[in-house]
């Protein structure tokens, strides 16, 4: 489907990157093909040159991969995307694209743990700075930019503390100061949160979670809004070489027909059972962007088409409490990652987070007790029962703590 801008996003979902293929073909083949034929010596060259468009080697592009890339790209909103060979692929193809010695970035204290690791160890050895600030505080943001800073990296909802920063006001910030505004949308998704529509310059997600929806990709795409910034990336994409192949690009394309409606479903669910939680006379603390509870539940209104299928939860009880649930739970698997169609639970401190360190953690208030859920598609009442079942093993485990220590 060319012209993607008038229908509703459950049909770009369906028709978005689909082509004629041979054959009538109704989903795009998988061209698994290393490399293409050239039809003549002068043909191969004039592609090279740049001169005639057409297919080359996959790690250049691949006609399957351009497919799924072009599909992200409508549903975000954007003019290109760039399929990676995972998230973090992604996040330091950005950063290798938009920074160089001498630069500096200001990032989101609460990222996915490997992102800070990536600024602070490689992007360091490279000369690139980072300042890590609370960017849901517009304040620190506007203290944090320096004349040298080239970016500005938000993750927002933050993973896993789910703190939400206002993409437009930062965007506004950032712009003031020439900086560009880079957005990791992978807690949301394309079907409840478009950055480029409200001020950013990049969006990146990482395909593996909600946009393949089905836990058996890896993979990461980054999405621009002009064709310079496309060219500059894909010559940088091109010379680090982290692609993502044709056949996870199928799977991707195939999971993006049902994001719309698993959103939905991951939404309502994570509705009900955080709204179950917090009345749990177990959970210490809760966030969820669609409690009134949250702090930044009103810019979550205004930024959100829905609160997303990710909870984090504190119990009474600390650490332990929480790795007693993680090792009673029966129908959530105790695996990192998240967007699947099968409910997760993990512990960010001692797994995801673990890599980042201690003070870097508790400085993006990762706490030891924090306990995060991906809620899945399975039928709410089973996924409360299983909940139920395992906070009934820390509730009486807890009962019997305090009777001990009476
Ligand atoms: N950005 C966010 C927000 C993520 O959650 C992840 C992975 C990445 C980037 C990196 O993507 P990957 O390279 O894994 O495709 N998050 C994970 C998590 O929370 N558990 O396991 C992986």
């Amino acid at each position: 489907m060319k012209n993607h801008s008038k229908v509703g996003f459950e049909t770009k979902c369906v028709h978005s990157g689909i082509d004629e293929y041979e054959y009538g073909s109704v989903v795009p083949p998988i061209y698994q093909t290393s490399t293409f034929k050239f039809k003549s010596a002068q043909h191969g060259a004039s592609l090279f040159a740049g001169e005639e468009k057409g297919y080359i080697y996959t790690r250049m592009l691949n006609p399957t991969v351009q497919a799924m890339e072009d599909a992200i790209a409508a549903l975000e909103g954007g003019h290109k995307a760039l399929g990676c060979g995972s998230g973090m692929a992604a996040v330091h193809t950005i950063f290798a694209a938009l920074t160089q010695a001498g630069d500096h970035v200001v990032c989101s204290s609460a990222v996915y743990g490997p992102t800070t690791t990536l600024l602070n160890t490689i992007m360091k050895k490279f000369g690139v700075e980072t300042t890590f600030v609370d960017t849901s505080n517009l304040d620190e943001v506007k203290k944090a930019i320096k004349p040298n800073t080239k970016v500005v990296y938000v993750e927002t909802p933050g993973n896993p503390t789910l703190c939400i920063s206002d993409l437009e006001e930062v965007s506004k910030i950032a712009h003031k100061a020439n900086v560009k505004v880079v957005v990791d949308n992978t807690f949301m998704s394309p079907a409840l949160q478009n950055p480029l529509a409200l001020g950013a310059d990049v969006v990146m997600h990482s395909l593996t979670k909600f946009l393949n929806g089905h836990a058996d990709v890896v993979g990461g795409i980054v999405v621009v809004k002009d064709e310079e910034t496309y060219q500059h990336f894909r010559k940088t994409l091109n010379q680090t070489g982290g692609v993502i192949d044709p056949f996870n690009s199928f799977l991707v394309h195939r999971g993006l027909k049902t994001l719309a409606i698993r959103m939905d479903k991951h939404c309502e669910s994570a509705q009900t059972i955080a709204e179950w939680l917090e009345k749990h006379p177990m959970i210490d603390s809760i966030r969820f962007p669609g409690l009134k509870s949250h702090p930044d539940y009103q810019i979550g209104l205004k930024q959100h088409k829905g609160p997303g299928g990710m909870i984090t939860i504190e119990l009474k009880g600390g650490l332990e409490a929480g790795r007693l649930m993680m090792n009673s739970v029966k129908l959530f698997q105790l695996a990192v990652s998240l967007g699947g169609v099968e409910s997760l639970i993990q512990h960010p401190a001692s797994m995801t987070h673990f890599s980042m360190g201690k003070e870097a953690r508790l400085a993006g208030g990762i706490t030891d007790g924090l306990v995060r859920i991906s809620v899945g598609i399975e039928n709410v009442k089973d996924l409360i029962a299983d909940l139920e079942q395992a906070l009934k093993k820390v509730e009486e485990a807890h009962l019997k703590d305090v009777e001990v220590h009476v």
